[in-house]
């Protein structure tokens, strides 16, 4: 089979069983307190790649076959991820009317709901990953692990440092710190706790986590390219946010071209990290690749 048709069979059916796992954990739609469950569901099945809960899935498969094990796991991931984009969207955060090519929460559901929509996502996140049928020590390890890179010294401190930038020059440094935890963390954690989850070894779990910290960068800086070039239609956001907003951002700091360079040369090197794996990890592979090339 083509790479790329691989690739997207496996992504479709993975995403498959994680949404059936949301679909089962989320409260009704019509249950009290309606608008706070109607809002939790509008975002999480707005649509979205399902990126996050598909490389805790890739990186277990690697070890395990039993997938179905850690798919609690990936769909706690999600409902973090869509809780930090609900509250990104926000107006005292970034302010964006689109997202997953829908309304974001708040323009149809009011700031407040919106705001307890993503609180409800987070903490109910929490509860879903001890529903993983691994040991119960490597559950409260991974409790332990999404509050560490989720909390004060991860994306809430990637996201804070975002903010207090906004309009201001910053060096490389500092580019590099908010991206790599308020993008990075999550992406690098996903493939984490698939790859405890499955049983990896020290050395292995090394070579996953530098293949994560490399796509992780590299998904951001083409996160930021396709703000500039990407199309509204596609991404499902509104574009060129970013520069009017006078966001720190690879472009705006290295260059279109030097910035693409860079997300390339990252995805080179997170292919080459994980090669010690050997076959196994082709699909982690060609996704490093549709990753850079990606247009949503
Ligand atoms: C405690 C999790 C947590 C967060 C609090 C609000 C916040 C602090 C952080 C926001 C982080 C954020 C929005 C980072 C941007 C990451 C990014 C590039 C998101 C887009 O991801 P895609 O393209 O989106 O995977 P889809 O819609 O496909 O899922």
């Amino acid at each position: 089979m083509e790479p790329k048709v691989w690739l997207k069979k496996d992504m479709k059916e993975k995403q498959e069983l994680v949404n059936i796992i949301l679909d089962r954990f989320l409260p009704r739609k019509d249950e009290y307190p309606k608008e706070v469950h109607k809002a939790m569901r509008y975002s999480v099945f707005a649509g979205g790649k399902r990126l996050r809960p598909y490389l805790t899935m890739l990186a277990f498969q690697l070890f395990n076959e039993d997938v179905e094990a850690i798919t609690p796991v990936a769909a706690a991931i999600e409902m973090i991820h869509t809780f930090s984009l609900i509250h990104d969207d926000l107006p005292d955060i970034d302010d964006d009317e689109y997202r997953r090519g829908k309304k974001s929460c708040h323009a149809v559901y009011g700031e407040g709901d919106a705001l307890l929509a993503g609180d409800a996502l987070l903490v109910s996140a929490f509860d879903l990953v001890t529903h993983a049928a691994v040991d119960a020590s490597l559950r409260i390890q991974f409790v332990r692990e999404l509050a560490q890179e989720c909390g004060i010294t991860g994306l809430i401190a990637g996201q804070m440092v975002d903010i207090q930038s906004e309009g201001k020059k910053v060096d490389k440094k500092t580019l590099n710190y908010i991206h790599e935890n308020k993008t990075g963390r999550l992406i690098n954690l996903s493939l984490r706790l698939g790859a405890l989850g499955g049983g990896a070894k020290e050395k292995e779990l090394k070579a996953i986590e530098e293949y994560g910290t490399c796509i992780g960068m590299a998904f951001q800086i083409v996160d930021d390219l396709l703000d500039i070039e990407g199309s509204q239609e596609e991404l499902g956001k509104t574009i060129g946010k970013d520069a009017n907003a006078q966001k720190v951002t690879f472009p705006a700091v290295y260059g279109v071209e030097e910035s693409r360079r860079q997300a390339s040369e990252l995805t080179a090197k997170a292919k080459i990290a994980i090669s010690s794996l050997g076959a196994r990890a082709q699909l982690l592979e060609i996704l490093a690749d549709y990753l850079l090339t990606r247009k949503s």
